[in-house]
């Protein structure tokens, strides 16, 4: 097994370099490295100061996160902080790139810290889950106050090592070469005999209290939102009043619980679950990796505006193609007007905002679109108008270049066959809106080529966003749930008592960022329509199927764009106002169904838009669709608002227990009939007591 940590003798300094790629995770094998080292340089006299460094492009991401649910092994984060710490000469970390969680924690046990200008500091731990639990919750308030130590490990964020200066984290600044830098700081050391200086010595010179304390949740009350860490985090940092070893003996007990929490299987679930779906599986692509330096994007709509945006923010060349020279105009309007407020908000600086706008060019010929890589229809949703496009495309395009469809419920598979080459044509679903919404959906047909994928995956990379590949169906993976399981039964309880603004607080109480009825409102009652009139026109759905929504698109009342929709909207406000119209209207479409209403509570609401949402979705893992469980939940925790902390629908359907899901469905199935059928899946895997983990591990397997 390769060296991750090496000793060298540089003069009196002693050169520590971590090298365990791909991000210098502080792991088990890493400990036992720095340990050695440190061993090794205090048997030598002449090394006088010690200096810790890494390799690659970062100082370390932390710990080693697939080792936390095995016993850590000695020596332990605080065995070597310890030992960092209680060095008899004095130790330097020079940090570059990311030093964050445990790795800042290592630099903070050291008695100097060097950054370099463009360096990043951050203690990730609140989004994994658990708290930091090497250290940081006494260093750090140690190092920078109590209520600076909370907004930084509150937040999660990395801070820029500037702003870590100012703070008293690190110590100096550093441009051109770190390690040059650094070892003459260590020099300087001796010079001017500034010999170890031990974090745990200092003291906390602010106190909190409970004001301070709620001071600094606020900012993060939404994204901590049915959380518990946060008050974890706060015994930890409070601890720090007392001594150094009481409070690390705190916080060590605190790390576990937080280890072993639900909450923190969910979210490191989902950490590595965005990571597997980012890969292209089982299919090698032959051709060199195509690059994309020039996109194209046909149709200057909100949607093709959007994409417009992400592209010129990832530094991508931008050609923005309308026939409608109107339209070219309001998308330009709609792209400045964003950065504009960009910029007010200190977002970025004037002058990348000039930068990003120039990036995009408006272009009335479609022939002008060959001169990109890869080109992206967003055109209305309309089949054969996309037909048009992408046939009008293959004839301008050079054979190698990617076609995409932006399309969210067309069959993309009918576009391919109108062209020649529908090994090149792929869909690209992206959310709304598309410059910052974290998901695509990859939109795979069966005869989409690896390297048109492979092609896809670069592009989310470029774009940062979080890419899950689905095969060619009706809604894909996320539409396809939402609107056969859990939209369509959020509207049967409406017919059958509840009211919109119950089936959303309950659905928002539950986590989920917004409830269906104001999803709903936000993005048009009218998109839906138009997809379902998309849909009957391949399949068909027994009534009722969103009677209600498309009553409403029927009766224009659209949501928040015509100020009423399930709800009322006042002046082109956002607030949602409770409105009896639509009450009645629900009392006449359920009596006309012989719907009989009563009194339903939150609890029945939650499960059977949760349980309706898991069963399609296991649907959707039968039909092969989506590739993975894990893939599911990344699609659902990433586009469509499902709170991380519960680890997506999937991982959700787990912890309740399948066999348990099964039940319950079937329950629902007696009284609800089609549309409750168990999925084959759920049946099989409830049957066998098998989870959707267990699936995903054995199919990968397979
Ligand atoms: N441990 C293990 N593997 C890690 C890892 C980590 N900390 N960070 C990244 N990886 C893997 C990742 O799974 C992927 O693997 C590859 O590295 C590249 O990652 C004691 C307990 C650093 C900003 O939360 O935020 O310290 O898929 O695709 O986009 O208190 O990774 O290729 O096989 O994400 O360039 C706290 C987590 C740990 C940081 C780089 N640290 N990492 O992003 O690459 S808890 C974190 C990140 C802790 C202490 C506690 C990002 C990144 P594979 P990537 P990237």
């Amino acid at each position: 097994m390769a060296k991750t940590v090496t000793f060298d003798e540089l003069g009196p300094v002693g050169l520590i370099c971590i090298d365990n790629p791909p991000v210098n995770a502080i792991s088990h094998a890493v400990r036992v490295g720095l340990i050695d080292a440190i061993a090794q340089a205090e048997k030598k006299s002449s090394i006088k100061v010690l200096l810790i460094i890494s390799g690659g492009e970062l100082f370390s991401a932390g710990a080693d996160i697939s080792e936390f649910d095995r016993p850590q092994g000695d020596p332990s984060f605080q065995q070597l902080q310890t030992r960092v710490e209680s060095c008899h000469v004095a130790v330097v970390a020079a940090i570059h790139g990311l030093a964050l969680g445990g790795g800042l924690e290592l630099a903070m046990a050291c008695h100097y810290r060097l950054a370099h200008k463009n360096a990043r500091l951050g203690m990730p731990e609140i989004t994994l889950g658990i708290i930091p639990g090497a250290g940081a919750t006494q260093r750090l308030p140690r190092l920078i106050g109590a209520r600076a130590a909370l907004d930084m490990i509150f937040s999660g964020k990395p801070i820029s090592a500037p702003d870590a200066k100012a703070k008293g984290l690190v110590d100096e600044l550093v441009e051109g070469d770190l390690r040059v830098a650094a070892t003459d700081f260590c020099k300087r050391l001796l010079q001017e005999k500034r010999g170890p200086r031990p974090t745990c010595n200092r003291t906390v010179v602010d106190s909190l209290d409970e004001a301070e304390i709620a001071a600094a949740l606020l900012p993060h009350a939404r994204a901590l939102k049915g959380r518990t860490t946060q008050y974890l985090v706060v015994e930890a940092i409070q601890a720090s009043k007392l001594s150094f070893s009481q409070g690390i003996a705190i916080e060590a007990a605190l790390a576990q619980r937080s280890l072993a929490c639900r909450e923190s299987l969910a979210l490191r679930h989902v950490f590595f679950a965005e990571r597997e779906s980012g890969k292209l599986r089982g299919v090698a692509s032959t051709e060199p990796p195509l690059s994309i330096r020039r996109i194209a994007i046909i149709g200057a709509g909100t949607m093709g505006s959007g994409i417009a945006m992400a592209f010129a923010d990832a530094g991508v060349e931008v050609l923005i193609h309308d026939n409608d020279p109107t339209a070219l105009a309001r998308s330009r309007n709609i792209v400045q007007t964003s950065y504009e407020s960009s910029v007010k908000r200190g977002r970025i600086s004037r002058e990348v905002a000039d930068q990003r706008l120039q990036g995009i060019r408006s272009v009335t010929e479609l022939a002008e679109a060959a001169q990109a890589d890869l080109v992206i229809e967003a055109v209305f949703e309309d089949l054969e108008l996309k037909k048009h496009v992408v046939s009008e495309l293959d004839k301008l395009l050079p054979e190698e270049r990617i076609i995409a469809s932006n399309t969210s419920t067309l069959s993309v598979t009918e576009l391919a066959h109108a062209t020649k080459h529908p090994l090149r044509v792929l869909g690209l679903h992206f959310f709304v809106p598309a410059q910052a919404s974290r998901l695509l959906e990859i939109v795979r047909t069966d005869e989409t080529s690896p390297e048109s994928l492979e092609a896809a995956f670069r592009v989310a990379k470029l774009l940062k966003k979080v890419a899950v590949v689905a095969r060619d169906a009706f809604g894909f993976i996320g539409n396809r749930m939402m609107l056969d399981g859990y939209f369509r039964e959020a509207e049967q309880l409406l017919l059958e008592g509840a009211t919109p603004a119950q089936v959303d607080a309950a659905l928002e109480n539950f986590g989920f960022a917004m409830g269906p009825q104001r999803v709903s409102d936000l993005g048009g009652n009218d998109v839906g329509t138009k997809a379902r009139i998309q849909l009957f026109k391949r399949e068909s759905r027994p009534d009722p199927y969103f009677v209600i929504a498309d009553r409403l698109t029927e009766m224009g009342w659209l949501g928040q764009k015509t100020g009423r929709g399930f709800y009322r909207y006042e002046s082109g406000g956002r607030e949602a106002i409770a409105d009896p119209e639509v009450i009645s209207l629900i009392e006449k479409l359920a009596e006309e169904r012989g719907i009989k209403r009563r009194e339903i509570g939150d609890e029945e609401i939650v499960e059977r838009c949760l349980l309706s949402l898991i069963n399609v979705g296991a649907m959707v893992l039968d039909e092969g669709i989506a590739a993975r469980a894990a893939d599911i939940d990344v699609v659902w925790t990433s586009g469509y608002g499902f709170p991380r902390h519960l680890g997506g629908p999937m991982f959700y359907a787990d912890t309740l227990g399948l066999a348990q899901v099964l039940q319950r469905i079937r329950h629902h199935h007696e009284r609800l009939g089609h549309y409750w059928r168990p999925a084959g899946l759920i049946e099989r895997l409830g049957a066998e007591g098998l989870s959707f983990e267990q699936w995903d591990r054995s199919s990968a397997s397979h």
